[in-house]
Protein backbone atom coordinates (compact mmCIF):
# COMPACT_ATOMS: atom_id res chain seq x y z
CA UNK A 1 0.00 0.00 0.00
CA UNK A 2 1.41 3.64 -0.92
CA UNK A 3 -0.03 7.17 1.23
CA UNK A 4 -1.55 9.23 -1.54
CA UNK A 5 -1.63 13.14 -0.21
CA UNK A 6 -4.69 15.75 -0.46
CA UNK A 7 -3.77 19.15 0.04
CA UNK A 8 -6.18 21.60 1.37
CA UNK A 9 -6.09 23.24 -1.95
CA UNK A 10 -6.23 19.75 -3.66
CA UNK A 11 -10.08 18.98 -2.49
CA UNK A 12 -11.01 17.74 -5.93
CA UNK A 13 -12.77 13.71 -6.73
CA UNK A 14 -10.45 14.14 -9.95
CA UNK A 15 -7.33 14.60 -8.34
CA UNK A 16 -4.79 12.99 -10.36
CA UNK A 17 -3.27 11.18 -7.01
CA UNK A 18 -6.80 9.75 -6.22
CA UNK A 19 -7.04 9.00 -9.99
CA UNK A 20 -4.10 6.97 -10.20
CA UNK A 21 -4.88 5.33 -6.64
CA UNK A 22 -6.37 2.18 -5.79
CA UNK A 23 -8.87 2.32 -3.41
CA UNK A 24 -8.92 -1.04 -1.93
CA UNK A 25 -5.34 -0.92 -0.84
CA UNK A 26 -3.77 2.68 -0.26
CA UNK A 27 -4.52 4.92 2.04
CA UNK A 28 -5.35 8.70 1.95
CA UNK A 29 -3.57 11.47 4.06
CA UNK A 30 -4.91 14.67 4.77
CA UNK A 31 -3.88 16.85 7.46
CA UNK A 32 -4.16 19.80 9.33
CA UNK A 33 -1.24 21.60 10.18
CA UNK A 34 0.69 24.83 12.04
CA UNK A 35 3.22 24.74 9.30
CA UNK A 36 0.22 25.12 6.76
CA UNK A 37 -1.80 27.63 9.02
CA UNK A 38 1.45 29.83 9.92
CA UNK A 39 3.89 30.03 7.13
CA UNK A 40 2.33 33.25 6.46
CA UNK A 41 -0.14 35.16 9.08
CA UNK A 42 -3.17 33.93 7.08
CA UNK A 43 -6.51 35.75 7.34
CA UNK A 44 -8.73 33.55 9.75
CA UNK A 45 -11.43 33.32 6.77
CA UNK A 46 -8.99 31.91 4.97
CA UNK A 47 -7.96 28.85 7.52
CA UNK A 48 -11.81 28.08 8.39
CA UNK A 49 -12.69 27.97 5.16
CA UNK A 50 -10.06 25.25 4.37
CA UNK A 51 -10.05 22.81 7.35
CA UNK A 52 -14.00 22.85 7.09
CA UNK A 53 -13.64 22.13 3.44
CA UNK A 54 -11.23 20.03 4.09
CA UNK A 55 -12.92 17.86 6.79
CA UNK A 56 -15.74 17.32 4.44
CA UNK A 57 -13.80 16.32 1.23
CA UNK A 58 -12.56 13.44 3.86
CA UNK A 59 -15.54 12.56 4.67
CA UNK A 60 -16.56 12.80 0.78
CA UNK A 61 -13.72 10.06 0.38
CA UNK A 62 -14.59 7.71 3.56
CA UNK A 63 -18.26 7.81 2.17
CA UNK A 64 -16.79 6.94 -1.05
CA UNK A 65 -15.15 3.91 -0.33
CA UNK A 66 -11.86 5.45 0.35
CA UNK A 67 -9.78 4.63 3.44
CA UNK A 68 -8.97 8.28 5.13
CA UNK A 69 -5.95 8.74 7.68
CA UNK A 70 -7.12 12.53 8.25
CA UNK A 71 -5.34 14.69 11.25
CA UNK A 72 -7.51 17.16 12.90
CA UNK A 73 -5.16 20.65 13.88
CA UNK A 74 -5.72 19.64 17.41
CA UNK A 75 -4.94 16.12 17.63
CA UNK A 76 -2.17 15.35 20.26
CA UNK A 77 -0.03 13.35 17.59
CA UNK A 78 0.24 16.28 15.09
CA UNK A 79 3.32 16.61 14.00
CA UNK A 80 3.07 20.49 12.78
CA UNK A 81 3.95 19.75 9.20
CA UNK A 82 2.67 17.90 5.71
CA UNK A 83 5.93 16.04 6.23
CA UNK A 84 5.95 14.99 9.67
CA UNK A 85 2.29 14.12 9.27
CA UNK A 86 3.60 12.04 5.87
CA UNK A 87 6.38 10.17 8.24
CA UNK A 88 4.02 9.29 11.09
CA UNK A 89 1.72 7.54 8.70
CA UNK A 90 4.25 5.88 6.84
CA UNK A 91 5.22 4.10 9.96
CA UNK A 92 1.92 3.68 10.84
CA UNK A 93 0.70 1.99 8.11
CA UNK A 94 4.08 0.47 6.69
CA UNK A 95 3.68 1.99 3.81
CA UNK A 96 5.74 1.29 0.72
CA UNK A 97 5.97 5.11 -0.29
CA UNK A 98 3.52 8.17 -1.43
CA UNK A 99 2.18 9.62 -4.24
CA UNK A 100 1.34 13.28 -4.56
CA UNK A 101 -0.18 15.33 -6.88
CA UNK A 102 2.47 18.46 -7.38
CA UNK A 103 1.61 21.51 -4.81
CA UNK A 104 1.43 24.94 -5.82
CA UNK A 105 4.09 26.24 -4.34
CA UNK A 106 7.76 25.52 -4.37
CA UNK A 107 7.82 25.76 -0.37
CA UNK A 108 6.24 22.91 -0.41
CA UNK A 109 7.35 20.49 -3.58
CA UNK A 110 11.16 21.02 -2.37
CA UNK A 111 9.75 19.64 1.09
CA UNK A 112 8.03 16.63 -0.41
CA UNK A 113 10.96 16.12 -2.52
CA UNK A 114 13.63 15.97 0.60
CA UNK A 115 11.84 13.87 2.83
CA UNK A 116 13.15 10.03 3.65
CA UNK A 117 10.59 8.24 2.36
CA UNK A 118 10.20 6.74 -1.53
CA UNK A 119 7.76 9.54 -3.69
CA UNK A 120 6.50 9.90 -6.51
CA UNK A 121 4.58 13.07 -7.87
CA UNK A 122 2.25 13.45 -10.22
CA UNK A 123 1.05 16.65 -12.37
CA UNK A 124 -2.20 18.69 -11.39
CA UNK A 125 -4.46 17.99 -14.10
CA UNK A 126 -6.91 20.16 -13.57
CA UNK A 127 -5.04 22.70 -15.34
CA UNK A 128 -5.33 23.28 -18.87
CA UNK A 129 -2.07 23.75 -19.68
CA UNK A 130 0.95 21.17 -18.74
CA UNK A 131 4.60 23.24 -17.67
CA UNK A 132 4.84 22.02 -21.41
CA UNK A 133 2.65 23.51 -23.14
CA UNK A 134 3.69 26.57 -21.19
CA UNK A 135 7.34 25.98 -21.79
CA UNK A 136 6.86 24.79 -25.49
CA UNK A 137 4.55 28.35 -26.07
CA UNK A 138 6.99 30.51 -24.04
CA UNK A 139 10.41 29.44 -25.82
CA UNK A 140 12.48 31.67 -28.06
CA UNK A 141 9.37 34.35 -27.75
CA UNK A 142 10.97 37.57 -26.45
CA UNK A 143 8.37 38.70 -24.69
CA UNK A 144 5.68 36.59 -23.14
CA UNK A 145 1.87 38.37 -23.75
CA UNK A 146 -0.70 36.85 -22.12
CA UNK A 147 -2.81 37.25 -25.05
CA UNK A 148 -1.38 34.90 -27.78
CA UNK A 149 -1.10 32.31 -25.01
CA UNK A 150 -4.62 32.78 -23.94
CA UNK A 151 -5.38 32.01 -28.00
CA UNK A 152 -3.84 28.55 -27.75
CA UNK A 153 -5.93 28.27 -24.86
CA UNK A 154 -8.98 29.15 -26.56
CA UNK A 155 -8.26 26.43 -29.38
CA UNK A 156 -7.32 23.73 -26.61
CA UNK A 157 -10.41 23.80 -24.81
CA UNK A 158 -13.04 24.71 -28.29
CA UNK A 159 -14.05 27.41 -25.88
CA UNK A 160 -15.55 30.34 -27.51
CA UNK A 161 -14.67 29.39 -30.52
CA UNK A 162 -16.69 29.25 -34.20
CA UNK A 163 -14.79 26.52 -36.06
CA UNK A 164 -11.18 27.94 -35.99
CA UNK A 165 -12.46 31.32 -35.19
CA UNK A 166 -12.85 33.15 -32.02
CA UNK A 167 -16.84 33.55 -31.60
CA UNK A 168 -18.30 36.92 -32.93
CA UNK A 169 -15.08 37.47 -35.12
CA UNK A 170 -12.30 38.90 -32.01
CA UNK A 171 -10.66 37.04 -30.04
CA UNK A 172 -11.23 40.27 -27.35
CA UNK A 173 -13.72 42.27 -25.80
CA UNK A 174 -12.20 43.98 -23.11
CA UNK A 175 -12.42 47.51 -25.13
CA UNK A 176 -16.45 47.33 -23.68
CA UNK A 177 -15.28 46.16 -20.17
CA UNK A 178 -14.17 49.33 -18.83
CA UNK A 179 -17.07 51.34 -17.76
CA UNK A 180 -17.08 53.35 -14.82
CA UNK A 181 -18.65 52.75 -11.54
CA UNK A 182 -22.73 52.46 -11.92
CA UNK A 183 -25.12 54.72 -10.27
CA UNK A 184 -26.90 51.10 -9.27
CA UNK A 185 -26.04 47.50 -8.99
CA UNK A 186 -28.29 45.30 -9.85
CA UNK A 187 -27.16 41.96 -8.50
CA UNK A 188 -27.35 41.44 -4.60
CA UNK A 189 -23.58 39.92 -4.31
CA UNK A 190 -22.60 36.08 -4.03
CA UNK A 191 -24.69 33.69 -2.33
CA UNK A 192 -23.78 33.09 1.37
CA UNK A 193 -24.72 29.83 3.21
CA UNK A 194 -25.40 29.23 7.19
CA UNK A 195 -22.06 27.57 9.17
CA UNK A 196 -23.30 23.53 9.69
CA UNK A 197 -22.23 21.85 12.76
CA UNK A 198 -18.95 21.17 11.26
CA UNK A 199 -18.06 24.49 9.76
CA UNK A 200 -19.16 25.78 13.50
CA UNK A 201 -16.77 23.46 15.21
CA UNK A 202 -13.92 24.82 12.61
CA UNK A 203 -14.85 27.96 13.53
CA UNK A 204 -14.36 27.90 16.76
CA UNK A 205 -10.94 25.81 16.43
CA UNK A 206 -9.81 28.82 14.25
CA UNK A 207 -11.17 31.74 17.28
CA UNK A 208 -9.17 29.92 19.99
CA UNK A 209 -5.95 29.04 17.29
CA UNK A 210 -5.90 32.21 14.86
CA UNK A 211 -7.97 34.73 16.63
CA UNK A 212 -5.46 37.25 16.98
CA UNK A 213 -4.56 37.34 12.88
CA UNK A 214 -5.51 40.27 10.83
CA UNK A 215 -9.31 39.42 9.78
CA UNK A 216 -12.42 39.51 10.82
CA UNK A 217 -13.72 35.62 11.34
CA UNK A 218 -17.02 36.39 11.49
CA UNK A 219 -19.99 36.31 9.72
CA UNK A 220 -18.91 33.40 7.85
CA UNK A 221 -20.97 32.39 5.22
CA UNK A 222 -18.20 31.06 2.10
CA UNK A 223 -19.28 27.52 0.69
CA UNK A 224 -17.33 24.53 2.32
CA UNK A 225 -18.21 22.06 -0.28
CA UNK A 226 -18.81 21.23 -4.46
CA UNK A 227 -22.41 21.48 -3.93
CA UNK A 228 -22.63 24.80 -2.46
CA UNK A 229 -19.84 26.22 -4.70
CA UNK A 230 -22.00 25.14 -7.61
CA UNK A 231 -25.08 26.70 -6.37
CA UNK A 232 -22.87 29.82 -5.87
CA UNK A 233 -21.96 30.24 -8.97
CA UNK A 234 -25.31 29.30 -10.91
CA UNK A 235 -26.83 32.43 -9.13
CA UNK A 236 -23.64 34.39 -9.73
CA UNK A 237 -24.39 33.18 -14.03
CA UNK A 238 -27.69 34.38 -13.80
CA UNK A 239 -27.89 37.68 -11.51
CA UNK A 240 -24.00 38.41 -12.10
CA UNK A 241 -22.73 37.34 -15.43
CA UNK A 242 -24.58 39.56 -17.69
CA UNK A 243 -23.07 42.86 -16.72
CA UNK A 244 -19.81 41.46 -15.42
CA UNK A 245 -17.53 42.73 -18.24
CA UNK A 246 -19.25 46.53 -18.32
CA UNK A 247 -18.24 47.21 -14.63
CA UNK A 248 -15.21 44.86 -13.80
CA UNK A 249 -13.22 47.78 -13.09
CA UNK A 250 -15.19 49.80 -11.27
CA UNK A 251 -15.50 50.17 -7.42
CA UNK A 252 -18.42 51.69 -4.90
CA UNK A 253 -17.67 52.78 -1.74
CA UNK A 254 -21.40 50.69 -0.89
CA UNK A 255 -20.62 47.83 -2.53
CA UNK A 256 -18.00 45.34 -2.31
CA UNK A 257 -18.16 42.58 -5.07
CA UNK A 258 -20.52 44.37 -7.91
CA UNK A 259 -20.54 41.68 -10.68
CA UNK A 260 -17.83 40.17 -9.92
CA UNK A 261 -17.84 36.28 -9.25
CA UNK A 262 -16.07 35.56 -5.78
CA UNK A 263 -15.51 31.86 -7.73
CA UNK A 264 -11.67 32.55 -6.98
CA UNK A 265 -11.08 30.39 -3.37
CA UNK A 266 -13.56 28.04 -5.03
CA UNK A 267 -11.42 27.05 -8.16
CA UNK A 268 -8.08 27.09 -6.31
CA UNK A 269 -9.48 24.99 -3.33
CA UNK A 270 -10.84 22.67 -5.59
CA UNK A 271 -14.45 22.65 -5.30
CA UNK A 272 -14.86 24.23 -8.87
CA UNK A 273 -13.18 22.99 -11.97
CA UNK A 274 -12.29 25.48 -13.97
CA UNK A 275 -13.17 24.13 -17.18
CA UNK A 276 -16.67 23.20 -16.05
CA UNK A 277 -17.17 26.91 -14.70
CA UNK A 278 -15.90 28.20 -18.39
CA UNK A 279 -18.20 25.46 -20.00
CA UNK A 280 -21.56 26.59 -17.93
CA UNK A 281 -20.55 30.75 -18.33
CA UNK A 282 -20.28 29.40 -22.15
CA UNK A 283 -23.36 28.17 -22.40
CA UNK A 284 -25.19 31.02 -20.93
CA UNK A 285 -24.11 32.86 -24.02
CA UNK A 286 -24.80 30.03 -26.29
CA UNK A 287 -28.63 30.23 -24.29
CA UNK A 288 -29.00 34.01 -24.93
CA UNK A 289 -28.27 35.08 -21.42
CA UNK A 290 -25.38 36.77 -21.36
CA UNK A 291 -23.20 38.93 -23.89
CA UNK A 292 -20.17 38.24 -25.41
CA UNK A 293 -18.10 40.56 -23.77
CA UNK A 294 -19.35 39.45 -20.42
CA UNK A 295 -18.56 35.71 -21.33
CA UNK A 296 -15.11 36.56 -22.87
CA UNK A 297 -13.85 38.45 -20.78
CA UNK A 298 -14.64 36.36 -17.95
CA UNK A 299 -13.19 33.20 -19.69
CA UNK A 300 -10.46 35.25 -20.69
CA UNK A 301 -9.91 35.75 -16.69
CA UNK A 302 -10.00 31.98 -16.37
CA UNK A 303 -8.38 30.13 -19.32
CA UNK A 304 -6.23 33.02 -20.02
CA UNK A 305 -4.64 34.85 -17.25
CA UNK A 306 -5.08 32.38 -14.48
CA UNK A 307 -2.99 29.78 -16.76
CA UNK A 308 -0.56 32.14 -17.73
CA UNK A 309 0.33 33.53 -14.45
CA UNK A 310 0.29 29.57 -13.66
CA UNK A 311 2.88 29.32 -16.24
CA UNK A 312 5.10 31.74 -14.72
CA UNK A 313 5.22 30.93 -11.41
CA UNK A 314 6.49 27.56 -12.47
CA UNK A 315 8.81 28.34 -15.33
CA UNK A 316 10.58 31.11 -13.14
CA UNK A 317 11.20 29.13 -10.21
CA UNK A 318 11.98 29.23 -6.39
CA UNK A 319 13.67 32.94 -6.49
CA UNK A 320 10.68 34.40 -7.75
CA UNK A 321 9.69 35.53 -4.91
CA UNK A 322 12.67 37.49 -3.85
CA UNK A 323 12.65 39.73 -6.96
CA UNK A 324 12.94 43.08 -6.93
CA UNK A 325 14.11 44.36 -9.59
CA UNK A 326 13.38 48.66 -8.77
CA UNK A 327 15.17 48.07 -5.04
CA UNK A 328 12.55 49.20 -3.00
CA UNK A 329 12.66 48.74 0.36
CA UNK A 330 10.25 50.52 2.22
CA UNK A 331 8.66 48.63 4.59
CA UNK A 332 4.87 47.24 4.59
CA UNK A 333 2.74 50.61 6.45
CA UNK A 334 0.58 49.80 9.01
CA UNK A 335 -2.44 50.43 7.31
CA UNK A 336 -2.08 47.32 5.33
CA UNK A 337 -2.79 45.65 8.61
CA UNK A 338 -5.77 47.96 9.55
CA UNK A 339 -4.00 51.30 11.20
CA UNK A 340 -5.99 54.49 10.04
CA UNK A 341 -5.37 56.15 7.18
CA UNK A 342 -7.18 59.00 5.08
CA UNK A 343 -7.30 57.94 2.03
CA UNK A 344 -10.52 56.69 1.57
CA UNK A 345 -9.93 54.60 -1.58
CA UNK A 346 -7.34 52.49 0.64
CA UNK A 347 -9.68 52.28 3.67
CA UNK A 348 -11.90 50.66 1.87
CA UNK A 349 -10.09 48.05 0.24
CA UNK A 350 -8.58 46.96 3.13
CA UNK A 351 -11.64 47.09 5.55
CA UNK A 352 -13.27 45.00 3.01
CA UNK A 353 -9.90 43.05 2.94
CA UNK A 354 -10.43 42.22 6.38
CA UNK A 355 -13.74 41.97 6.62
CA UNK A 356 -14.29 39.47 3.43
CA UNK A 357 -11.05 38.00 3.05
CA UNK A 358 -11.72 39.27 -0.09
CA UNK A 359 -10.83 42.01 -2.72
CA UNK A 360 -11.24 42.52 -6.63
CA UNK A 361 -9.20 42.84 -9.11
CA UNK A 362 -8.88 46.71 -9.27
CA UNK A 363 -9.10 47.02 -5.76
CA UNK A 364 -5.85 44.65 -5.36
CA UNK A 365 -3.73 46.50 -8.42
CA UNK A 366 -4.76 49.67 -8.72
CA UNK A 367 -5.44 50.66 -5.31
CA UNK A 368 -3.74 48.56 -2.37
CA UNK A 369 -0.95 47.10 -5.61
CA UNK A 370 -0.86 50.73 -6.73
CA UNK A 371 0.00 52.56 -3.53
CA UNK A 372 2.49 49.89 -2.72
CA UNK A 373 4.57 50.31 -5.63
CA UNK A 374 4.05 54.12 -6.22
CA UNK A 375 5.76 54.45 -2.55
CA UNK A 376 8.32 51.93 -2.69
CA UNK A 377 7.64 49.10 -0.67
CA UNK A 378 9.52 46.00 -0.01
CA UNK A 379 8.26 43.66 -2.88
CA UNK A 380 9.06 40.77 -0.59
CA UNK A 381 6.98 42.14 1.84
CA UNK A 382 3.85 43.13 -0.35
CA UNK A 383 3.56 39.68 -1.29
CA UNK A 384 3.15 38.00 1.86
CA UNK A 385 0.60 40.36 2.79
CA UNK A 386 -1.38 39.51 -0.11
CA UNK A 387 -0.79 35.59 0.17
CA UNK A 388 -1.84 36.19 3.89
CA UNK A 389 -5.33 38.33 3.61
CA UNK A 390 -7.11 36.72 0.64
CA UNK A 391 -8.90 33.32 0.72
CA UNK A 392 -7.96 33.09 -2.89
CA UNK A 393 -3.86 33.35 -2.26
CA UNK A 394 -1.61 30.59 -3.19
CA UNK A 395 1.60 31.65 -4.14
CA UNK A 396 1.49 29.75 -7.65
CA UNK A 397 -1.32 32.37 -8.30
CA UNK A 398 -0.96 35.42 -5.79
CA UNK A 399 2.72 35.49 -6.34
CA UNK A 400 2.94 36.08 -10.19
CA UNK A 401 0.23 38.93 -9.56
CA UNK A 402 1.82 40.48 -7.23
CA UNK A 403 5.65 40.21 -7.72
CA UNK A 404 5.00 40.39 -11.44
CA UNK A 405 1.98 42.32 -12.36
CA UNK A 406 1.47 44.39 -9.65
CA UNK A 407 4.68 45.58 -8.40
CA UNK A 408 7.19 45.15 -11.28
CA UNK A 409 9.79 43.11 -9.30
CA UNK A 410 10.21 40.69 -11.72
CA UNK A 411 11.36 43.25 -14.57
CA UNK A 412 8.39 43.37 -16.88
CA UNK A 413 8.21 39.54 -17.48
CA UNK A 414 4.36 39.91 -16.58
CA UNK A 415 3.83 43.72 -17.06
CA UNK A 416 4.97 45.64 -20.27
CA UNK A 417 4.88 48.57 -18.03
CA UNK A 418 4.19 49.33 -14.30
CA UNK A 419 0.74 49.48 -13.26
CA UNK A 420 0.77 52.79 -11.99
CA UNK A 421 -1.79 55.85 -12.23
CA UNK A 422 -2.48 59.06 -10.02
CA UNK A 423 -5.60 59.69 -8.02
CA UNK A 424 -7.33 60.35 -11.66
CA UNK A 425 -7.67 57.05 -12.16
CA UNK A 426 -9.18 55.78 -9.43
CA UNK A 427 -11.95 58.72 -9.17
CA UNK A 428 -12.76 57.70 -12.74
CA UNK A 429 -13.42 54.12 -11.70
CA UNK A 430 -14.93 54.62 -8.24
CA UNK A 431 -17.22 57.01 -6.31
CA UNK A 432 -14.65 56.63 -3.63
CA UNK A 433 -12.89 60.17 -3.65
CA UNK A 434 -15.77 62.01 -2.71
CA UNK A 435 -15.48 61.07 0.63
CA UNK A 436 -12.15 61.67 1.03
CA UNK A 437 -9.80 63.90 3.45
CA UNK A 438 -7.63 64.69 0.11
CA UNK A 439 -8.67 66.35 -2.86
CA UNK A 440 -8.44 64.12 -6.40
CA UNK A 441 -8.06 67.52 -7.91
CA UNK A 442 -5.09 68.78 -5.76
CA UNK A 443 -1.87 68.07 -7.46
CA UNK A 444 -0.20 69.46 -4.46
CA UNK A 445 -0.80 71.35 -1.43
CA UNK A 446 -1.63 70.31 1.91
CA UNK A 447 -4.97 68.12 0.46
CA UNK A 448 -3.70 67.05 -2.35
CA UNK A 449 -4.31 63.48 -3.18
CA UNK A 450 -1.38 61.29 -2.00
CA UNK A 451 -1.52 59.49 -5.58
CA UNK A 452 -0.87 62.22 -7.34
CA UNK A 453 2.30 63.31 -5.49
CA UNK A 454 3.98 59.78 -5.20
CA UNK A 455 2.88 58.84 -9.18
CA UNK A 456 5.22 61.93 -10.73
CA UNK A 457 8.06 60.74 -7.08
CA UNK A 458 7.73 57.08 -8.80
CA UNK A 459 8.44 58.34 -12.25
CA UNK A 460 11.09 60.47 -11.38
CA UNK A 461 13.01 58.45 -9.29
CA UNK A 462 13.21 55.20 -11.96
CA UNK A 463 13.77 57.75 -15.13
CA UNK A 464 16.77 55.74 -16.28
CA UNK A 465 14.76 52.55 -16.10
CA UNK A 466 11.59 53.60 -18.24
CA UNK A 467 12.37 56.30 -19.96
CA UNK A 468 13.08 54.71 -23.04
CA UNK A 469 9.56 52.67 -22.82
CA UNK A 470 7.63 53.33 -25.88
CA UNK A 471 4.33 52.67 -23.42
CA UNK A 472 5.62 55.56 -20.86
CA UNK A 473 6.79 58.41 -23.10
CA UNK A 474 3.79 60.25 -22.62
CA UNK A 475 4.22 60.66 -18.88
CA UNK A 476 7.84 62.06 -19.01
CA UNK A 477 6.65 64.80 -21.58
CA UNK A 478 3.74 65.82 -19.77
CA UNK A 479 6.10 65.73 -16.43
CA UNK A 480 8.67 67.39 -18.26
CA UNK A 481 6.50 70.34 -19.89
CA UNK A 482 5.77 71.13 -16.12
CA UNK A 483 7.73 74.03 -14.87
CA UNK A 484 10.69 73.39 -13.01
CA UNK A 485 9.00 75.14 -9.38
CA UNK A 486 6.18 72.86 -9.62
CA UNK A 487 8.18 69.79 -10.24
CA UNK A 488 10.08 70.65 -7.06
CA UNK A 489 7.19 71.00 -5.40
CA UNK A 490 5.81 68.12 -6.41
CA UNK A 491 8.83 65.97 -5.50
CA UNK A 492 9.50 67.71 -1.99
CA UNK A 493 5.62 66.80 -1.58
CA UNK A 494 6.03 63.29 -1.77
CA UNK A 495 8.88 63.15 -0.31
CA UNK A 496 7.05 64.83 2.63
CA UNK A 497 4.24 62.36 2.80
CA UNK A 498 6.95 59.63 2.75
CA UNK A 499 8.41 61.03 5.48
CA UNK A 500 5.35 61.00 7.83
CA UNK A 501 4.02 57.07 6.19
CA UNK A 502 8.15 55.98 8.00
CA UNK A 503 7.08 57.90 11.02
CA UNK A 504 3.72 55.99 11.02
CA UNK A 505 1.84 59.09 10.75
CA UNK A 506 -1.71 58.47 9.95
CA UNK A 507 -1.59 59.49 6.19
P1 LIG B 1 -13.57 37.62 -10.98
O1 LIG B 1 -13.23 39.05 -11.19
O2 LIG B 1 -15.00 37.29 -10.96
O3 LIG B 1 -12.78 36.77 -12.07
C1 LIG B 1 -13.04 35.42 -12.31
C2 LIG B 1 -11.87 34.51 -12.09
O4 LIG B 1 -10.84 34.73 -13.02
C3 LIG B 1 -11.17 34.59 -10.75
O5 LIG B 1 -11.89 33.89 -9.76
C4 LIG B 1 -9.84 33.94 -11.04
O6 LIG B 1 -9.93 32.54 -10.95
C5 LIG B 1 -9.59 34.34 -12.48
N1 LIG B 1 -8.67 35.48 -12.54
C6 LIG B 1 -8.99 36.76 -12.80
N2 LIG B 1 -7.88 37.52 -12.86
C7 LIG B 1 -6.85 36.69 -12.61
C8 LIG B 1 -5.45 36.88 -12.51
N3 LIG B 1 -4.87 38.08 -12.70
N4 LIG B 1 -4.70 35.83 -12.19
C9 LIG B 1 -5.25 34.60 -11.99
N5 LIG B 1 -6.56 34.36 -12.07
C10 LIG B 1 -7.34 35.40 -12.39
N6 LIG B 1 -6.13 35.64 -7.84
C11 LIG B 1 -6.12 34.51 -7.10
O7 LIG B 1 -6.82 33.55 -7.43
N7 LIG B 1 -5.34 34.39 -5.99
C12 LIG B 1 -4.55 35.42 -5.57
O8 LIG B 1 -3.87 35.29 -4.56
C13 LIG B 1 -4.54 36.62 -6.33
N8 LIG B 1 -3.78 37.67 -5.95
C14 LIG B 1 -3.78 38.81 -6.69
C15 LIG B 1 -2.96 39.88 -6.31
C16 LIG B 1 -2.92 41.03 -7.07
C17 LIG B 1 -2.01 42.16 -6.70
C18 LIG B 1 -3.72 41.14 -8.23
C19 LIG B 1 -3.67 42.36 -9.06
C20 LIG B 1 -4.55 40.10 -8.60
C21 LIG B 1 -4.60 38.92 -7.85
N9 LIG B 1 -5.41 37.84 -8.22
C22 LIG B 1 -5.38 36.69 -7.47
C23 LIG B 1 -6.26 37.91 -9.43
C24 LIG B 1 -7.68 38.44 -9.19
O9 LIG B 1 -7.61 39.67 -8.53
C25 LIG B 1 -8.52 37.46 -8.39
O10 LIG B 1 -8.50 36.20 -9.03
C26 LIG B 1 -9.97 37.91 -8.31
O11 LIG B 1 -10.04 39.19 -7.73
C27 LIG B 1 -10.79 36.92 -7.51
O12 LIG B 1 -12.09 37.37 -7.37
P2 LIG B 1 -13.30 36.80 -8.21
O13 LIG B 1 -13.35 35.33 -8.09
O14 LIG B 1 -14.50 37.58 -7.82
O15 LIG B 1 -12.85 37.14 -9.67
C1 LIG C 1 -3.85 27.34 3.10
C2 LIG C 1 -3.76 26.07 3.89
C3 LIG C 1 -3.94 26.09 5.28
C4 LIG C 1 -4.31 27.34 5.99
N1 LIG C 1 -3.83 24.98 6.02
C5 LIG C 1 -3.57 23.81 5.41
C6 LIG C 1 -3.43 22.60 6.17
O1 LIG C 1 -3.50 22.60 7.38
N2 LIG C 1 -3.22 21.46 5.48
C7 LIG C 1 -3.10 21.41 4.15
O2 LIG C 1 -2.94 20.33 3.59
N3 LIG C 1 -3.19 22.54 3.42
C8 LIG C 1 -3.42 23.73 4.00
N4 LIG C 1 -3.49 24.87 3.28
C9 LIG C 1 -3.23 24.80 1.84
C10 LIG C 1 -1.73 24.63 1.57
O3 LIG C 1 -1.02 25.70 2.16
C11 LIG C 1 -1.48 24.52 0.07
O4 LIG C 1 -1.77 23.22 -0.30
C12 LIG C 1 -0.06 24.80 -0.31
O5 LIG C 1 0.25 26.12 -0.04
C13 LIG C 1 0.21 24.49 -1.78
O6 LIG C 1 -0.54 25.31 -2.63
FE1 LIG D 1 -7.89 57.75 -3.05
FE2 LIG D 1 -6.84 60.13 -3.72
FE3 LIG D 1 -9.39 59.57 -4.27
FE4 LIG D 1 -8.62 59.93 -1.75
S1 LIG D 1 -8.57 61.44 -3.36
S2 LIG D 1 -9.97 58.33 -2.52
S3 LIG D 1 -6.56 59.04 -1.78
S4 LIG D 1 -7.59 58.54 -5.12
Amino acid sequence: MRLLLVLGDQLSPNLSVLQKGDKANDVVVMAEVADEAAYVPHHPKKIAFTFAAMRKFGQSLRDDGWTVAYTPLGDPDNSGSITGELIRRASEYDAAGVVYTEPGEWRLIEALGGMPLKTHSLPDTRFIATHQDFDDWAEGRKQLRMEYFYREMRRKTDLLMDGDKPEGGKWNYDHDNRKPAPDQVTFGGPMQFTPDAQTKEVLALVADRFGENFGDLEPFWFATDTGQARQHLAHWIKGGLPNFGDFQDAMLDDNRFLYHAVVGLYINAGLLDPLEVCQKVEQAYRDGDAPLNAVEGFIRQIIGWREYVRGIYFREGPDYTARNALGHDRALPAMYWGADTKMNCMSKAITQTKQEAYAHHIQRLMVTGNFALLAGIDPAQVHEWYLAVYADAYEWVEAPNVIGMSQFADDGIIASKPYISSGNYIHKMSDHCGACAYRVQDKTGEKACPFNLLYWHFLDRHRERFKGNPRMGNMYRVWDKMDEDRRETVLSEAEGFLKKLDAGKTV
